[in-house]
This record gives structure tokens, C-alpha cells and sequence, in this order.
């Protein structure tokens, strides 16, 4: 229950029980976590006080609607990235190879936490339009299924503003590899970076262009964008396998036509799965995708 002396503020950025709240007068605080309130994550919306030594204390985290996370390799426990968000802006560079897999994951991820997912191609001020309609056959197995796509340059100011009708009025989390440009795109769709923000997004990266632990920024329109640092590796976690044909939209699809219901699609007989991806229903490169997802999970 809210107290007298507390009061509600958004987390902009989480460095375990340290973080940068905004209140509702769009001050910037530093605030620590009490040990009962747990950690924030960036997105958090929280309950705080100011203690008689001057300090900001968070006492209590708000219920969230959802949380981002994921696994890696070095670490068995998934490590929460960001709370509370609402579509997941999955930005790929032009002129690098494409990861499907990496995209795949992330859809997977959206479809069980509950955002919408759209995939933003950035960097096409560096490929002339022979590859750009390559790159657009390629990613055609996307568009098969809704996901939206647009294709933009933050260097050159080139679909940004199609992107800000799109982020606004929802947190969006942006996620994708380092250097694809996701904090190109930030300061792009921001017009004017409240220089306090500035500040403190500076001072809280290591590198110049690294954004080490996620930050929210306010858009027009009632938007939030919460900047995420660049990952290699995105494993998913709390799925089991049998549950994995739910985070791919056509595989869900045919799956109902499948003889047995506990199918998982690898090779079991009257499987309407394997049957698609032969009959080119279903894209080969997906079905590979769900396959080695489907290795990793327990
Ligand atoms: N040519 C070009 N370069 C870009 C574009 N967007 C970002 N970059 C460059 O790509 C590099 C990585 O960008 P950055 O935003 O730091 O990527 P992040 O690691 O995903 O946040 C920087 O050198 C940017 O200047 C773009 O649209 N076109
Ligand atoms: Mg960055
Ligand atoms: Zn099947």
C-alpha cells in the first residue's frame, strides 16, 4: 500500500539495487533498492521515499506487466534486462550478414512475454537497391507472418519519423547486435535529449558508443524507448519443448493437423509440420530455427 510519504517514480536505468528513477515532476533521482523491495529493472514503475539523511530510497516495485530476459552461455540464471514493455524493436544492420536465428529468438522471446515485435533494418544508406531487394526476398518469411518491417537509415534521418508514429504511446525496447545501431536509432528518434539525460546516459556508458545496461528515454506522443545493450548470444529460458511451436506462428498453425498431440515436429510419423516444410508451406530456414531452438531447451 502507498504510504503518506512515498511516492511513484519510473525506472530509467538499473544498475542492480542502484538505480536512476524519474518522478512525476520529471526529476531525476539516484535511488537505492531496499533489500524487501528487490531489484529494479529499467521500466520499473516504483514506490520511493526520501529518508531524513536526504537519501532516495525505492521501497516497493509495482506489479509488472512482463520482464525481458534472457540466458547466456556463461550464466545459468537468466539475467532480467528491462520490465513492462510493450513492443520489442528487433533492429538488424543491412550490411551485415543476417542472424534469422538471433531474429527468431527474439520473436520467440516476444510471443511468450507478451510484446509485439517489429524489425527495423537500419543502414541502408550503405547498400544500393539491388540488395536492398535482395535483403527484402530474404526477409520475406517475416512478412509471411505480419511482423512489420521498415527499412531506415538513423544516419541519414531516413524512416524515422514512420518510426516514431510506431513507437508511440508504448514502451518499446530495442534489441538487437552491437553496431547495428540501436543507439543511432535512440538519438535519432529523440529531437532534443533532455541534457540532464544526456548527461547521465553519458557518464553511466563505458565506451563512447556502448550503452552498457539498459536506458529508458521519453518520446513525443507518450512514448518510452529504453535503449538495451548489444547482445551476441539471446537464449531463451521458461519454455519448455513442447511449448517452443507456440513462439512460431505458422509451425503453431499446422501443428493442430498433426497426428499426435504431443508432436514436436522433429520426425514422428503423420507430423503436418515436416509435411509443410516439403510442401514449401512453411519456410526451411524458420523449421531449421525451431529445431536448433528446440535442442536447447529442457
Ligand atoms: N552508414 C550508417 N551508419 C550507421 C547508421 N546507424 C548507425 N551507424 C553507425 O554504426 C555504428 C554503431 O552504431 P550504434 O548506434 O553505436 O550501434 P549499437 O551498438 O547497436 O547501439 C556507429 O559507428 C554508427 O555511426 C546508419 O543508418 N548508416
Ligand atoms: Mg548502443
Ligand atoms: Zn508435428
Amino acid at each position: 500500500m502507498q504510504q503518506k510519504n512515498q511516492q511513484t517514480a519510473i525506472v530509467i536505468a538499473s544498475y542492480g539495487n542502484q538505480c536512476k528513477i524519474e518522478t512525476t515532476d520529471n526529476e531525476i533521482l539516484t535511488a537505492k533498492s531496499l533489500k524487501t523491495a528487490g531489484k529494479p529493472l529499467c521500466g520499473d514503475h516504483v514506490l520511493y521515499k526520501t529518508e531524513a539523511n536526504n537519501e532516495t530510497v525505492i521501497t516497493d516495485i509495482l506489479p509488472r506487466n512482463n520482464t525481458l530476459s534472457r540466458l547466456n552461455n556463461l550464466n545459468p540464471k537468466p539475467k532480467q534486462i528491462a520490465a513492462n514493455i510493450d513492443q520489442m524493436i528487433i533492429v538488424i544492420s543491412v550490411d551485415h550478414d543476417i542472424k534469422f536465428g538471433l531474429i527468431d529468438r527474439y520473436l520467440v522471446a516476444a510471443m511468450f512475454s507478451g510484446f509485439k515485435p517489429i524489425i527495423v533494418l537500419n543502414k541502408i544508406d550503405k547498400i544500393n537497391n539491388e540488395e536492398l531487394d535482395a535483403i527484402k526476398q530474404s526477409m520475406k518469411m517475416y512478412s509471411d507472418i505480419d511482423i512489420p518491417m521498415y527499412f531506415i537509415s538513423a544516419k541519414m534521418q531516413s524512416g524515422i519519423d514512420t518510426l516514431l508514429s510506431v513507437a508511440a504511446n508504448k514502451t518499446n525496447i530495442v534489441v538487437g547486435q552491437s553496431g547495428v545501431g540501436k543507439s543511432s536509432i535512440v538519438n535519432a528518434i529523440l529531437p532534443e535529449m533532455p541534457a540532464l539525460t544526456k548527461e547521465i546516459s553519458d557518464s553511466t556508458s563505458k565506451g563512447k558508443h556502448t550503452t552498457t545496461t539498459a536506458f529508458l528515454y521519453h518520446i513525443p506522443d507518450n512514448g518510452q524507448l529504453i535503449d538495451s545493450p548489444g547482445i551476441r548470444e539471446f537464449g531463451l529460458w521458461n519454455i519448455n519443448k513442447k511449448e517452443l511451436a507456440q513462439g512460431f506462428k505458422e509451425i503453431q498453425k499446422f501443428s493442430e493437423q498433426c497426428k499426435f498431440r504431443d508432436c514436436l515436429h522433429i520426425n514422428e510419423p503423420g507430423c503436418a509440420i515436416t509435411k509443410a516444410v516439403k510442401a514449401q508451406q512453411i519456410n526451411p530456414q524458420r523449421y531449421n530455427s525451431y529445431l536448433s531452438i528446440l535442442e536447447t531447451l529442457e
